[in-house]
């Protein structure tokens, strides 16, 4: 049986594009506070090339902020990836 080579590929290269997203994510937080505030999280959609960053904003952080402290902090930021990679954005 030939290789599932797109299977393979998957597999390499989605945790590396989830640590440079994280990275991504984290040069926006601006007041270094270790978490993202919907501002902040705008301005990283906006970085990321989104059309609507206050309005994709809106929807990670309803998405992802599971303790509803309005911010993205610590585990969170996984679910915050999870959600960019979803939504097609990747560091080009
Ligand atoms: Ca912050
Ligand atoms: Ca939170």
């Amino acid at each position: 049986m030939a290789p599932n080579y797109a299977e393979t590929k998957r597999a390499v290269t989605l945790p590396c594009e989830e640590a440079l997203l994280r990275g991504m994510f984290m040069l926006f937080d601006e007041n270094g506070d270790g978490r993202l505030s919907k501002e902040e999280l705008r301005k990283a959609f906006k970085g990321l090339g989104s059309r609507v960053p206050g309005l994709q904003a809106f929807f990670a952080l309803f998405c992802a902020d599971r303790n509803r402290d309005g911010t993205i902090n610590d585990d969170e930021f996984d679910i915050l990836v999870k959600y960019a990679i979803k939504f097609g954005y990747t560091i080009k």
